[in-house]
C-alpha cells in the first residue's frame, strides 16, 4: 500500500529528449544498449538514503526547512521513512540504495539498544528489497555525527571510542550482509584533525590502519563476498582528515599492507575539495588497481565546500565515464548520488526531479564516453603520442636493461636530440567538444 507521499505521481518513464515533462528521463533509458551493455547496468544508480531522508534542510545558520512526516525517533517513523524511501527507488527506477545505520534506526540509549533496533530496521529493510527488487549498493556506519565521535572514531585518543566504534562497525558489517550489499564503505569524516598541539599524528594513523585490518579480517571471516572501500575527502567536517585523496590512501594501504583488500570509492566534490579533476581521481585509482565506485555529487565551485548538490555538468561527467569505461566499468561498484536538494526544495516531487536530472546527467555522460571509446577519439592519438617506446631499444631501457652510463654512451653513439611536439590540447579538448 503507497503511503501517498509522491501522491499521484506514477514510475518515471523514458520519453526522449524532446520530453519536457519533468517527470520523466530524456536520456536514461535501462534498457537501451550502450557499448554492448544495458544502461542500466553500466550506470549501477543507487539512491542516497540519509540526503533524501535523514537530513532535514538545515545548514549552519537555520535548522529543518522539510517538512516529513517521518521525522521523529520511534521505529514506526524509522519504518514510515522506508516505505516512502522505497517508494521512491521504485518510482525512478533506481536499481540500488546506501545507507548508514543512523540513517535508518533510531539512537537507542546504549550499544545494545542501537544494535536492536538496527536489526528491526534491517529485517524490515529486507522485507522491502524482497517486494521491490531493489539491492543494497553498499552499507556504512556513521561514526561522525554523534559528539562520541567528535576527536575521531578508529583515530581517537579514547580507546573506549575506537572499541565503540569497531563494535559499532561489526554491526553495520552484519546488515550488508545480510541485505546482500555490494560493497561495504567507510568513510572517515572525523578521522584527522583540528590541531596538531593535541593530536599524536603516527599514534592515529596506526590506530586507523588496525581498525581497517579488524574490517578485512572481519570480511574474511564472515565471508561477506562484496568489495571493502575507502572514501577520500580532504576535509570538512575535520580540517585535515587523514584519507586525503586517492594517492594518500594508496599511501596508506602500501605501508600497512592493506592495498590488495581495500578499493576507493570517489566521490566528484571530494575531488574537487582536493584540488584535482573528478577523472584525475577515477584514472590514478584505476592505474593503482584500486578503483571500485563512485560517489556522483558536485559541489559548488564557488564555495568550497561539499555541497552535495546532483550533477549537471554532461561534459565533466562524459570524462567521468570516460575513465570509468577505461576502468573496465564497474564491478561491485555503482553510480551512488550522495546528493542532496537545495534546502529550498521542499516538495516531494523536488527529490524525484533532482534524481531524474542526475540520471539523465549520467545517462548523457555515459554514451559520450561509449562513442569516444568506440571511434578511438582520444585513444588513437594518446597511442600515437607514446609510440617511439615501442621500439625495442627503449623496451629494453624501460626494461631495465641498460644502466645509466650504458644510456650516455648509447645517446652520444646515436647523437640522440630530442626535437619538442605539440601535445595538441587544444585539438584533444574540440575533440571531446564534438561529444558533449
Ligand atoms: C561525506 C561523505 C559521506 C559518505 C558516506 O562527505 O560523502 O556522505 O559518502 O559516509
Ligand atoms: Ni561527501
Ligand atoms: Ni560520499
Amino acid at each position: 500500500m503507497s503511503t501517498g507521499f509522491f501522491g499521484d505521481i506514477q514510475k518515471i518513464k523514458y520519453e526522449g529528449p524532446d520530453s519536457t515533462n519533468p517527470l520523466a528521463f530524456r536520456f536514461y533509458n535501462p534498457d537501451e544498449i550502450v557499448a554492448g551493455k544495458r544502461m542500466e547496468d553500466h550506470l549501477r544508480f543507487a539512491v542516497a538514503y540519509w540526503h533524501s531522508f535523514a537530513w532535514e534542510g538545515s545548514d549552519p545558520f537555520g535548522g529543518r526547512t522539510f517538512d516529513r512526516p517521518w521525522y521523529g525517533d520511534e521505529m514506526s517513523k524509522a519504518k514510515l521513512k522506508a516505505d516512502v524511501a522505497f517508494e521512491m527507488f521504485s518510482l525512478l527506477g533506481a536499481p540500488f540504495y546506501c545507507f548508514h545505520d543512523a540513517d535508518a534506526r533510531p539512537e537507542g540509549k546504549n550499544f545494545a539498544e542501537s544494535t536492536k533496533n538496527l536489526n528491526e530496521i534491517v529485517d524490515y529493510l529486507g522485507e522491502k528489497q524482497q517486494q521491490t527488487g531493489v539491492k543494497l549498493l553498499w552499507g556504512t556506519a556513521n561514526l561522525f555525527s554523534n559528539r562520541r565521535f567528535m576527536a575521531g572514531a578508529s583515530t581517537n585518543p579514547d580507546p573506549d571510542v575506537f572499541a565503540y566504534s569497531a563494535a559499532t562497525i561489526k554491526t553495520c558489517m552484519d546488515a550488508t550482509m545480510k541485505l546482500g550489499g555490494d560493497n561495504y564503505v567507510l568513510w572517515g569524516g572525523r578521522e584527522g584533525y583540528e590541531t596538531l598541539l593535541n593530536t599524536d599524528l603516527k599514534r592515529e594513523l596506526d590506530q586507523m590502519a588496525r581498525m581497517l585490518h579488524l574490517v578485512v579480517e572481519y570480511k574474511h571471516k564472515i565471508g561477506f563476498k562484496g568489495t571493502i572501500l575507502v572514501e577520500p575527502k580532504p576535509q570538512e567536517p575535520t580540517k585535515h582528515q587523514y584519507d586525503y585523496d586517492v594517492a594518500t590512501v594508496y599511501g596508506f594501504l602500501k605501508k600497512y599492507g592493506l592495498e590488495n583488500e581495500v578499493k576507493m570509492n570517489i566521490e566528484q566534490g571530494h575531488a574537487i575539495l582536493a584540488g584535482h579533476t573528478f577523472e584525475h581521481e577515477l584514472a590514478l585509482a584505476s592505474a593503482l588497481g584500486i578503483f571500485g565506485s563512485i560517489d556522483m555529487n558536485r559541489n559548488d565551485y564557488q564555495s568550497g565546500w561539499d555541497t552535495d548538490q546532483f550533477p549537471n555538468n554532461v561534459p565533466e561527467m562524459a570524462l567521468a565515464y570516460y575513465q570509468v569505461l577505461l576502468a573496465g566499468g564497474f564491478t561491485t561498484g555503482g553510480t551512488n548520488f550522495d546528493s542532496k536538494l537545495r534546502r529550498q526544495s521542499i516538495d516531494p516531487a523536488d527529490l524525484l526531479i533532482g534524481h531524474i536530472g542526475g540520471m539523465d546527467c549520467c545517462a548523457r555522460g555515459l554514451k559520450a564516453a561509449a562513442k569516444m571509446v568506440e571511434d578511438g577519439a582520444l585513444s588513437k592519438p594518446l597511442s600515437e603520442r607514446y609510440s617511439k617506446w615501442d621500439s625495442p631499444e627503449y623496451q629494453k631501457m624501460l626494461r631495465g636493461e641498460y644502466k645509466l652510463d650504458d644510456i650516455a654512451g648509447w645517446v652520444e653513439k646515436q647523437d640522440i636530440n630530442p626535437q619538442p611536439k605539440s601535445g595538441r590540447q587544444e585539438y584533444l579538448e574540440n575533440v571531446v567538444n564534438r561529444y558533449v
